[in-house]
């Protein structure tokens, strides 16, 4: 095989992805649990994360509810209905982190700014069964991700099982001077920085300006999330997904990254998007065939 038989052989996981679930572990030593806080603590770093901005979701595997069920809660919290209902989620249990709460504490205390939801067999409701200590609830935009999770668990066979919500600045910037649609945006990434079409070759979704945290916003996510693993929330943020906390993590920050050089080379270029150079249609198209990359063909002229 050679070195540019499949994507994954240079771009491929880092080591670090958490993984597997250990019995009679307290639940903040779980290998996901240790990935999840880290994570958070990676995005506060990154600058992605002001007050209280953000927020991450994970599905639980079978294995690590077993293995955290001796720690839960001997009373769950009541359940509070979602306003949106997945059939695919009913019973699920999803890690969460806290609304209010501020994703710099994690680290310091994930039981208190972090906790353990489960889904009801309606799929229509969560109830807490761990951490979220002193009164906490899940995130503001649960609505969004547990949506979000059910499209994109249904697109990737269960593969996914991490949704990012972070504040990144630069994607936001470019919020106010692009056409909010999907395929002007997306180019704009892809030609911003090479690997760009490895990482993102369905193209990055694009949520016109809407009030967050309900169930509208949601729908419009995850309709988006029927084609994309990324979608930009005009003047508000960027969501993300991924089968683990390292690909996510990966995504956004390949999207920000991405945002922030086409933002620097317009400036360089007087506000002008008429580059001197930059990738053409027939490169991307290269990389696609030698990378062997399922792109957004729709995307390219
Ligand atoms: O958690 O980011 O979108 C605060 C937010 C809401
Ligand atoms: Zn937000």
């Amino acid at each position: 095989m050679g070195i540019l038989d499949s994507a994954q052989d240079v771009f491929g996981k880092g080591v670090s992805a958490a993984k597997g679930a250990v019995s009679g572990v307290a639940v903040e030593q779980q290998p996901f649990m240790k990935g999840f806080v880290r994570l958070c603590g990676d995005g506060w770093d990154q600058g992605w994360h002001e007050r209280n901005g953000g927020n991450l979701t994970y599905r639980m595997t079978d294995a690590e509810v077993a293995a955290c069920r001796p720690f839960f809660n001997e009373v769950p919290s009541e359940w509070v209905s979602m306003g949106v209902q997945a059939d695919n989620l009913r019973g699920a249990f999803f890690t969460t982190t806290g609304s209010g709460r501020y994703m710099r504490n994690v680290p310091l205390d994930p039981a208190h700014n972090v906790g353990i939801v489960e889904i009801n067999d309606a799929g229509d409701a969560w109830r807490i069964v761990w951490g979220l200590k002193d009164g906490g609830k899940p995130t503001s935009e649960f609505p969004t991700h547990f949506m979000n999770h059910s499209v994109r668990m249904k697109a990737t066979d269960g593969a996914c099982r991490v949704i990012y919500h972070a504040h990144p600045g630069n994607v936001i910037a470019l919020t106010f001077v692009m056409p909010l649609d999907a395929r002007t945006i997306t180019r704009a990434l892809w030609k911003a920085m090479t690997e760009c079409i490895v990482v993102f070759p369905k193209g990055v979704g694009v949520v016109p300006w809407m009030v967050p945290g309900g169930a509208d916003i949601a729908a419009a996510t995850s309709e988006l999330m029927k084609t994309y693993d990324a979608a930009i929330w005009a003047q508000h943020g960027l969501f993300c997904s991924g089968p683990d906390f390292d690909t996510t993590f990966g995504l956004m920050h390949t999207i920000e990254k991405a945002a922030a050089i086409y933002a620097e080379a317009r400036l360089l270029n007087g506000g002008s998007d008429d580059f001197q150079n930059t990738i053409t249609d027939d490169g991307l198209r290269a990389i696609a065939r030698d990378f062997k990359l399922d792109i957004n063909e729709s995307f390219l002229d």
